[in-house]
């Protein structure tokens, strides 16, 4: 069973206040943020208590508790995954495709990534590996023409869902900008004005970086919700407080691997577990 932060138990039922600022501060949540989860606690702290803060701080004060994915009922029901160069962002496309197909459903990809060497190519390979067919144009193709035909492709063929990758350059906010506002006017358009899901991909060991850069993307185009990678591996579990206090967006799933099946879906109650679990 996969777990954030691995420690042996301490089995202790109270710690200070100190330790427990320090174990915090090793699972990698800021210490502003520390600060506020422990705001009210004295001198030691028991379990029941720091379960109590947490969850008044990230269920209540953040409002997670009311954070869902909103409900689209379009087929094709299409993603448009974003995120910086090496989120995740492919990786996350292959996991998302093989959950559908695993439900009985028809998926396909859109390499909308026309901009990296071999991006095409890596996209071809996991629609290949898991049986799901790729809708890909040439290197240097216009992105948003890629995500057109994806999604004309998946009603001509009748499919139930439709995920399309892009490019993750950041060199420039103000194209980036834009560019994402194109594909998404464009996927828009060829679902004739309907719904669709814009799924930030973020990696899970940049901390507050990532948080700067969820807010361009969300400015550019209303995020619906976000997957967070990278989460094997390291103790860095930490980092998802913040993303849930700052951004208030629903995560609905973690990378935990490169694999197609290191991924589960995102729990705030089993996190909050986890998280107490390592520090009592
Ligand atoms: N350990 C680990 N590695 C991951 C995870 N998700 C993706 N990776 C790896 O991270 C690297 C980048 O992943 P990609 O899926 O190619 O990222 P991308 O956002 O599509 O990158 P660009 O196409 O370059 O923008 C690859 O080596 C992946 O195998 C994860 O959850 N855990
Ligand atoms: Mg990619």
């Amino acid at each position: 069973m996969f777990s954030f932060f691995k420690t042996i138990k301490s089995s202790q039922n109270v710690i200070t206040k100190d330790i427990l600022e320090e174990k915090l501060l090793e699972c990698d949540i800021e210490y502003s943020i520390i600060e506020k989860i422990l705001e009210a606690v004295g001198s030691k702290v028991s379990k029941s208590e720091l379960e109590a803060n947490l969850i008044r701080f990230l269920k209540k004060e953040s409002y997670y508790d009311k954070l869902e994915l909103r409900e689209i009922n379009n087929k094709p029901l299409v993603f448009l995954i974003v995120g910086v160069n090496g989120a995740g962002k492919t990786t996350t496309i292959a996991k998302i495709g093989k959950i559908y197909k695993q439900n009985s459903k028809k998926v396909i990809f859109g390499a909308g990534d026309t901009f990296r060497a071999a991006a095409v190519e890596q996209i071809c390979a996991w629609g290949k590996k898991l049986e799901i067919p790729t809708i890909s144009s040439k290197f240097g193709a216009d992105p948003a023409s890629v995500a057109f035909d994806t999604i004309n492709a998946a009603k001509s063929r009748n499919l139930d869902i439709a995920i399309i990758d892009t490019a993750g350059r950041l060199d420039n906010k103000i194209n980036l900008k834009n560019e994402l506002i194109k594909i998404s006017n464009t996927c828009k358009k060829a679902l004739n004005g309907t719904d669709f899901y814009k799924i930030l991909v973020l990696d899970g060991t940049q901390g507050a970086q990532a948080i700067n850069q969820a807010r361009i993307f969300n400015e550019a185009i209303d995020i619906d919700g976000i997957v967070i990678t990278k989460l094997d591996g390291t103790s860095k579990g930490g980092s998802l407080i913040s993303i849930i206090y700052e951004l208030r967006l629903p995560i609905l799933y973690i990378g935990i691997g490169e694999g197609e099946d290191d991924f589960i879906p995102f729990d705030i109650d089993w996190y909050l577990k986890n998280l107490i679990d390592y520090i009592f």
